[in-house]
Protein backbone atom coordinates (compact mmCIF):
# COMPACT_ATOMS: atom_id res chain seq x y z
CA UNK A 1 0.00 0.00 0.00
CA UNK A 2 1.49 3.47 -0.69
CA UNK A 3 2.10 5.86 1.70
CA UNK A 4 -0.52 9.25 1.15
CA UNK A 5 0.58 12.56 1.79
CA UNK A 6 -0.15 12.46 5.58
CA UNK A 7 0.20 15.63 8.02
CA UNK A 8 -0.77 17.89 5.59
CA UNK A 9 -1.26 20.86 7.09
CA UNK A 10 -4.68 22.28 6.69
CA UNK A 11 -2.83 25.24 5.16
CA UNK A 12 -1.08 23.78 1.81
CA UNK A 13 -1.78 26.04 -1.58
CA UNK A 14 -4.24 23.26 -2.88
CA UNK A 15 -6.73 23.71 0.38
CA UNK A 16 -6.09 27.20 0.68
CA UNK A 17 -7.31 27.71 -3.21
CA UNK A 18 -10.25 25.39 -2.39
CA UNK A 19 -11.06 27.19 0.59
CA UNK A 20 -11.40 30.57 -1.41
CA UNK A 21 -14.17 28.75 -3.48
CA UNK A 22 -17.52 28.96 -1.04
CA UNK A 23 -19.18 26.02 -2.88
CA UNK A 24 -16.24 23.84 -3.37
CA UNK A 25 -16.81 20.23 -3.00
CA UNK A 26 -15.71 18.71 0.81
CA UNK A 27 -12.54 17.34 1.03
CA UNK A 28 -14.54 13.70 1.98
CA UNK A 29 -15.50 14.29 -1.96
CA UNK A 30 -11.56 14.23 -3.41
CA UNK A 31 -10.05 11.47 -1.87
CA UNK A 32 -6.76 10.89 -1.27
CA UNK A 33 -3.76 12.82 -2.54
CA UNK A 34 -0.49 11.30 -3.07
CA UNK A 35 2.96 13.53 -3.66
CA UNK A 36 4.34 11.22 -6.41
CA UNK A 37 2.27 9.37 -9.63
CA UNK A 38 4.25 6.44 -8.27
CA UNK A 39 2.41 6.50 -5.30
CA UNK A 40 -0.46 7.18 -6.59
CA UNK A 41 -0.77 4.13 -9.15
CA UNK A 42 0.06 1.89 -6.76
CA UNK A 43 -2.84 3.37 -4.51
CA UNK A 44 -5.44 3.07 -7.32
CA UNK A 45 -3.70 0.10 -8.76
CA UNK A 46 -5.81 0.85 -11.81
CA UNK A 47 -4.98 -0.21 -15.16
CA UNK A 48 -7.38 1.05 -17.77
CA UNK A 49 -8.13 -1.32 -20.69
CA UNK A 50 -8.44 1.75 -23.42
CA UNK A 51 -8.08 5.57 -23.66
CA UNK A 52 -10.30 8.42 -24.86
CA UNK A 53 -8.73 11.76 -25.58
CA UNK A 54 -10.94 15.02 -25.27
CA UNK A 55 -10.52 18.69 -24.89
CA UNK A 56 -11.28 20.76 -22.20
CA UNK A 57 -10.95 25.02 -23.07
CA UNK A 58 -11.29 27.53 -19.80
CA UNK A 59 -13.20 30.94 -20.85
CA UNK A 60 -11.91 33.31 -18.48
CA UNK A 61 -12.18 37.16 -18.34
CA UNK A 62 -9.72 38.29 -15.43
CA UNK A 63 -10.03 41.95 -15.15
CA UNK A 64 -13.75 40.92 -13.64
CA UNK A 65 -13.17 37.48 -12.24
CA UNK A 66 -15.62 36.33 -14.10
CA UNK A 67 -15.73 32.87 -16.17
CA UNK A 68 -17.80 31.76 -18.83
CA UNK A 69 -19.20 27.82 -18.07
CA UNK A 70 -21.30 25.74 -20.42
CA UNK A 71 -24.75 23.97 -18.98
CA UNK A 72 -24.54 20.84 -20.71
CA UNK A 73 -27.46 19.53 -22.09
CA UNK A 74 -26.40 15.88 -23.17
CA UNK A 75 -23.47 13.69 -23.38
CA UNK A 76 -21.16 12.92 -20.87
CA UNK A 77 -21.53 15.30 -17.51
CA UNK A 78 -25.27 15.96 -18.81
CA UNK A 79 -27.07 18.35 -16.60
CA UNK A 80 -24.09 19.57 -15.14
CA UNK A 81 -21.35 23.11 -15.83
CA UNK A 82 -18.19 22.49 -17.14
CA UNK A 83 -15.59 24.11 -19.33
CA UNK A 84 -16.06 23.51 -23.25
CA UNK A 85 -14.75 21.08 -25.13
CA UNK A 86 -14.99 17.06 -26.57
CA UNK A 87 -13.68 14.20 -28.06
CA UNK A 88 -10.29 14.69 -30.22
CA UNK A 89 -11.36 12.73 -33.58
CA UNK A 90 -9.42 10.73 -36.08
CA UNK A 91 -6.70 12.45 -37.27
CA UNK A 92 -6.79 15.68 -35.34
CA UNK A 93 -4.40 16.96 -32.89
CA UNK A 94 -5.43 18.08 -28.80
CA UNK A 95 -5.45 21.60 -30.16
CA UNK A 96 -7.26 21.15 -33.26
CA UNK A 97 -10.22 19.70 -31.37
CA UNK A 98 -9.91 22.29 -28.54
CA UNK A 99 -10.53 25.38 -31.25
CA UNK A 100 -12.86 23.26 -33.25
CA UNK A 101 -15.05 22.24 -29.96
CA UNK A 102 -14.51 26.03 -28.20
CA UNK A 103 -16.02 27.26 -31.56
CA UNK A 104 -18.73 24.77 -32.29
CA UNK A 105 -19.89 25.43 -28.82
CA UNK A 106 -19.35 29.16 -27.99
CA UNK A 107 -18.96 30.84 -30.98
CA UNK A 108 -15.39 31.86 -29.96
CA UNK A 109 -12.87 31.38 -32.50
CA UNK A 110 -9.45 31.39 -31.00
CA UNK A 111 -6.49 30.94 -33.50
CA UNK A 112 -4.53 27.59 -33.68
CA UNK A 113 -0.85 29.60 -32.56
CA UNK A 114 -2.52 30.99 -29.35
CA UNK A 115 -4.80 27.59 -28.62
CA UNK A 116 -1.56 25.73 -28.88
CA UNK A 117 -0.02 28.42 -26.08
CA UNK A 118 -2.87 28.50 -23.59
CA UNK A 119 -2.35 24.69 -22.81
CA UNK A 120 -2.23 24.09 -19.23
CA UNK A 121 -1.95 20.35 -19.22
CA UNK A 122 -3.57 16.97 -19.33
CA UNK A 123 -5.57 15.54 -16.86
CA UNK A 124 -5.83 11.31 -16.90
CA UNK A 125 -9.47 10.45 -15.22
CA UNK A 126 -9.80 6.78 -14.56
CA UNK A 127 -12.91 4.93 -12.48
CA UNK A 128 -13.12 2.07 -10.62
CA UNK A 129 -16.25 0.67 -12.64
CA UNK A 130 -14.86 1.36 -16.27
CA UNK A 131 -12.74 0.21 -18.15
CA UNK A 132 -11.70 3.50 -19.62
CA UNK A 133 -9.24 6.14 -19.31
CA UNK A 134 -10.18 10.04 -20.21
CA UNK A 135 -7.17 12.14 -21.49
CA UNK A 136 -8.51 15.14 -21.11
CA UNK A 137 -6.23 18.07 -22.33
CA UNK A 138 -6.30 20.94 -20.84
CA UNK A 139 -6.42 24.70 -22.45
CA UNK A 140 -7.18 28.05 -20.66
CA UNK A 141 -7.84 31.30 -22.66
CA UNK A 142 -8.22 34.67 -20.48
CA UNK A 143 -10.28 37.21 -22.75
CA UNK A 144 -11.63 40.67 -22.71
CA UNK A 145 -15.10 41.89 -23.38
CA UNK A 146 -14.47 45.28 -23.48
CA UNK A 147 -13.62 47.07 -26.03
CA UNK A 148 -12.33 50.50 -24.75
CA UNK A 149 -9.21 48.53 -23.53
CA UNK A 150 -8.30 47.87 -27.22
CA UNK A 151 -8.81 51.18 -28.62
CA UNK A 152 -7.16 52.88 -26.42
CA UNK A 153 -3.83 50.77 -27.19
CA UNK A 154 -4.24 49.34 -23.50
CA UNK A 155 -4.45 45.64 -24.33
CA UNK A 156 -2.07 43.44 -22.37
CA UNK A 157 -1.35 40.97 -25.17
CA UNK A 158 -2.30 37.59 -23.18
CA UNK A 159 -5.62 38.45 -22.98
CA UNK A 160 -7.70 37.77 -26.46
CA UNK A 161 -10.41 39.75 -26.72
CA UNK A 162 -13.43 38.90 -28.20
CA UNK A 163 -17.03 40.51 -28.82
CA UNK A 164 -19.48 39.33 -26.39
CA UNK A 165 -21.70 39.53 -29.08
CA UNK A 166 -20.28 35.96 -30.76
CA UNK A 167 -21.58 34.28 -27.73
CA UNK A 168 -24.02 31.59 -28.93
CA UNK A 169 -24.45 27.32 -27.41
CA UNK A 170 -25.69 24.90 -29.43
CA UNK A 171 -27.95 22.20 -28.70
CA UNK A 172 -25.48 20.69 -26.70
CA UNK A 173 -24.59 23.14 -24.39
CA UNK A 174 -25.77 26.59 -22.96
CA UNK A 175 -22.81 29.24 -22.22
CA UNK A 176 -23.51 31.38 -19.37
CA UNK A 177 -21.27 34.26 -17.81
CA UNK A 178 -20.56 33.41 -13.85
CA UNK A 179 -19.84 36.61 -12.66
CA UNK A 180 -17.06 36.11 -9.88
CA UNK A 181 -15.27 32.77 -10.14
CA UNK A 182 -15.50 32.23 -6.46
CA UNK A 183 -18.88 31.73 -6.87
CA UNK A 184 -19.20 29.17 -8.76
CA UNK A 185 -21.42 26.31 -7.89
CA UNK A 186 -19.31 22.95 -7.31
CA UNK A 187 -21.63 20.88 -6.54
CA UNK A 188 -22.82 20.44 -10.09
CA UNK A 189 -19.40 19.65 -11.22
CA UNK A 190 -16.80 16.88 -11.84
CA UNK A 191 -15.34 16.37 -8.19
CA UNK A 192 -11.65 17.32 -10.01
CA UNK A 193 -12.32 20.94 -10.75
CA UNK A 194 -12.57 21.59 -6.91
CA UNK A 195 -9.27 20.21 -6.94
CA UNK A 196 -7.36 21.44 -10.00
CA UNK A 197 -9.62 25.08 -11.13
CA UNK A 198 -9.72 26.22 -8.03
CA UNK A 199 -5.95 25.83 -8.06
CA UNK A 200 -5.59 27.38 -11.46
CA UNK A 201 -7.87 30.41 -11.10
CA UNK A 202 -6.54 31.13 -7.67
CA UNK A 203 -2.67 31.64 -8.56
CA UNK A 204 -1.65 34.68 -9.71
CA UNK A 205 1.31 33.33 -11.66
CA UNK A 206 0.26 31.48 -15.23
CA UNK A 207 0.68 27.69 -14.36
CA UNK A 208 1.11 24.18 -15.78
CA UNK A 209 -1.26 21.06 -14.40
CA UNK A 210 -1.03 18.00 -14.93
CA UNK A 211 -3.34 15.70 -12.63
CA UNK A 212 -4.15 12.00 -12.10
CA UNK A 213 -7.71 11.30 -10.32
CA UNK A 214 -9.30 7.73 -9.54
CA UNK A 215 -13.11 8.18 -8.99
CA UNK A 216 -15.30 5.54 -6.85
CA UNK A 217 -18.00 3.36 -9.17
CA UNK A 218 -20.69 5.20 -9.81
CA UNK A 219 -20.29 7.72 -12.20
CA UNK A 220 -21.35 11.01 -12.31
CA UNK A 221 -24.12 10.79 -9.99
CA UNK A 222 -21.62 9.96 -7.15
CA UNK A 223 -19.06 12.18 -8.48
CA UNK A 224 -16.24 11.29 -5.85
CA UNK A 225 -12.57 10.79 -6.31
CA UNK A 226 -10.69 7.81 -4.33
CA UNK A 227 -7.22 9.43 -5.19
CA UNK A 228 -5.49 11.65 -6.92
CA UNK A 229 -1.97 12.98 -7.49
CA UNK A 230 -1.30 16.65 -8.83
CA UNK A 231 1.62 18.20 -10.47
CA UNK A 232 1.42 22.31 -10.02
CA UNK A 233 3.95 24.30 -11.35
CA UNK A 234 4.30 28.39 -12.93
CA UNK A 235 4.60 28.00 -16.24
CA UNK A 236 8.13 29.69 -16.63
CA UNK A 237 10.37 27.72 -14.75
CA UNK A 238 13.39 27.47 -16.07
CA UNK A 239 13.65 23.97 -14.53
CA UNK A 240 10.55 22.78 -16.89
CA UNK A 241 11.63 20.73 -19.61
CA UNK A 242 8.31 18.92 -20.70
CA UNK A 243 7.65 21.96 -22.93
P1 LIG B 1 -18.26 15.02 -24.77
O1 LIG B 1 -18.62 13.68 -24.21
O2 LIG B 1 -19.31 16.04 -24.47
O3 LIG B 1 -16.94 15.53 -23.99
N1 LIG B 1 -14.59 15.98 -19.04
C1 LIG B 1 -14.33 16.43 -17.81
N2 LIG B 1 -14.16 17.68 -17.39
C2 LIG B 1 -13.89 17.86 -16.08
N3 LIG B 1 -13.70 19.12 -15.64
N4 LIG B 1 -13.79 16.83 -15.20
C3 LIG B 1 -13.98 15.57 -15.59
O4 LIG B 1 -13.88 14.62 -14.64
C4 LIG B 1 -14.24 15.32 -16.96
N5 LIG B 1 -14.47 14.23 -17.71
C5 LIG B 1 -14.69 14.65 -18.98
C6 LIG B 1 -13.93 16.51 -21.40
C7 LIG B 1 -16.82 15.49 -22.58
C8 LIG B 1 -16.21 16.77 -22.09
O5 LIG B 1 -16.14 16.69 -20.66
C9 LIG B 1 -14.79 16.84 -20.23
C10 LIG B 1 -14.78 17.03 -22.54
O6 LIG B 1 -14.57 18.43 -22.70
C11 LIG B 1 -14.23 13.32 -14.77
O7 LIG B 1 -17.87 15.00 -26.19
Amino acid sequence: MAAPVTNTPPTDASTEARLAFRHALPSSRLGQEYKSLESFRKASGFVPAQKKEYSLVVITEPARRRILLGEKHRGFGKGMHNSFGGKVELGESDVESAKRELEEETGICVPMERMAQSKLGTLWFTFEDSPTEMVVHVFRINVSCDSNTVSSGEMDESIFRIDPNVIRGCDEITPVWFPDWHEIPMHNRFADDSVWLTRVLSSQEEVLVDGWFHFEPGGQEVNTILHYYMDFRPKNNPDDCSA
